[in-house]
């Protein structure tokens, strides 16, 4: 370990629980090898977890370029992005879990887990499914192990005569547009026009491809709970 920080800061939010810190709330955390940068921490009685994704009341435009999707947007105790880099320097040193919540308008949630790795940016921030996905539905990505991300301006899905993310809205690890999109446009009620609510924020085999959910949250938190000294 180096010695010239006297006081460093936690890693990801399961370090800051583990040092005692049992409040949700905006902290400040400091990946090996990165920046420091402020994330939102969701602590449970179990542990922390790292908030990187979340959509609750429509307030955030998240129809954004690449470089808004690679820094973050919005804010992180409403609506917010964490941002591809700051994921990909977070998880990169060791193994961690996706947990991904949804709600839908009647006040019913549904999670899906699985063990991830996002890649560096000339991989266009892959995201790698490392283990079988926990929960009822089908994951992330479909058929697929891994996926680039796609937005508007970068276009890195798999339906070659469409832009999945600009056909769509907002961000993703598009495939062939139809599978999942939670930084798709916020609804607060089922708009009436087809091709508008393609647009919404959807998840296939919960609710159907035209179902705008109410709210979603992404976190991450490493496999192995325990302090690494
Ligand atoms: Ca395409």
């Amino acid at each position: 370990m180096e010695a010239a920080q006297t006081q460093r800061l936690p890693v990801d939010c399961q370090q800051l629980f583990l040092e005692g810190e049992r409040s949700s709330g905006v902290f400040q955390i400091q990946p090996p090898g990165a920046q420091p940068f402020k994330v939102h921490c969701d602590m449970t009685a179990e542990g922390g977890w790292t908030v990187i994704q979340r959509r609750v009341d429509g307030s955030v435009d998240f129809d954004q370029l690449w470089e808004a999707y690679k820094n973050g947007f919005g804010d992180l105790n409403g609506d917010f992005w964490l941002g591809l880099e700051k994921i990909h320097c977070i998880v990169q040193n060791k193994r961690y879990n996706l947990l991904i919540e949804l709600e839908d308008w009647e006040g019913e949630k549904q999670l899906i887990q699985f063990l991830f790795n996002l890649g560096e940016e000339n991989t266009a921030y892959t995201l790698s499914l490392l283990g079988p996905v926990s929960g009822e539905l089908e994951n992330a990505v479909g058929d697929f192990r891994q996926l680039p991300f796609s937005t508007r301006d970068q276009d890195h899905d798999l339906k070659a005569d469409t832009n999945c993310a600009k056909h769509l809205s907002g961000g993703w690890w598009f495939s062939s547009c139809g599978h999942a999109n939670l930084n798709g446009k916020y609804f607060r009620s089922i708009p009436r026009q087809r091709h508008e609510r393609k647009q919404g924020i959807f998840w296939k085999t919960w609710k159907g491809r035209y179902y705008p959910l109410k709210s979603t949250t992404m976190k991450i938190q490493p496999t192995e709970l325990e302090a690494e000294s």
